[in-house]
């Protein structure tokens, strides 16, 4: 039987990818001890210095076509050195975050077309997408407010609350469109609570599979 699997996280921020990220590894480590564990943009040295330049805040802002572009650059390093050849090998890929992440933020943050995005999809990734992703759902204002506590921001961060509505309502589509593939956790319970509604989604979704 088949090993591999892709799987990816998403949701807007402090939604709680990060803090659920040690739960989501120890429940698939029972199927599969070889994880992955990457986060986009980002995942390798190349792409990492992409993030930086991404993230930073100390350079004046950029047009949305180069922030898409370089999203896009850093995924096909990712995808070519890390992703494709640990999923040969029979691993399990965890992601933080990947593709949608750039529908929601460049799409329907940025108001880029999706027309233009599938484009720069198929020539990054090909036929390749996620076999499962946790969507992380709660509200912009709970997500931001979770955040700022944090004494760094980001280039992200530091956007109004529209254009954190606009990325929730596209990973609403998004969930829409692709129901095989997404389950929905309930990001605005306690953390105790969202990790066990990962783990029965993970033993459902793994048993199904055996
Ligand atoms: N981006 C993009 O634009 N296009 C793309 O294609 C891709 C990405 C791939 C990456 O930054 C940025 O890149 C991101 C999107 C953009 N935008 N931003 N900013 P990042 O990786 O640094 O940011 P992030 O993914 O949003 O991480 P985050 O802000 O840390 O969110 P999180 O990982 O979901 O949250 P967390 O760190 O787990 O939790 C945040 C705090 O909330 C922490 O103190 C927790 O203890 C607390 N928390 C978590 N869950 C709960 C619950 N349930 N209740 C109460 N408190 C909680």
């Amino acid at each position: 039987m088949k090993k591999s699997l892709f799987i990816t996280i998403e949701g807007v921020e402090g939604a709680g990818k990060t803090t659920s990220i040690p739960v989501i590894q120890e429940t698939l480590s029972a199927y599969n001890e070889h994880i992955v564990l990457t986060r986009e943009p980002g995942g390798t040295e190349v792409s990492e210095a992409i993030r930086e330049t991404l993230l930073s805040q100390s350079l004046p802002a950029m047009h949305p076509d180069t922030e898409l572009l370089l999203m896009f650059a850093a995924r096909a390093e990712h995808l070519r050195s890390k992703i494709e050849p640990a999923l040969a090998e029979n691993k399990i890929v965890l992601c933080d975050r990947f593709t949608d992440s750039t529908y929601a933020y460049q799409g329907g943050g940025r108001g880029i077309a999706d027309s233009r995005i599938k484009v720069l999809e198929k020539w990054t990734q090909g036929t390749l997408c996620a076999d499962l992703t946790l969507y992380l759902d709660v509200d912009a204002a709970t997500g931001l407010a979770r955040t700022r506590i944090r004494e760094h921001s980001d280039r992200f961060e530091d956007e109004d609350i529209a254009f954190f509505n606009r990325i929730r309502g596209k990973f609403h589509e998004l969930m829409a469109e692709h129901p095989e593939r997404y389950r929905l956790i309930d990001a605005s319970q306690s953390i105790s609570e969202v990790h066990q509604q990962i783990r029965d989604v993970l033993h459902t979704y793994l048993k199904e599979r055996r």
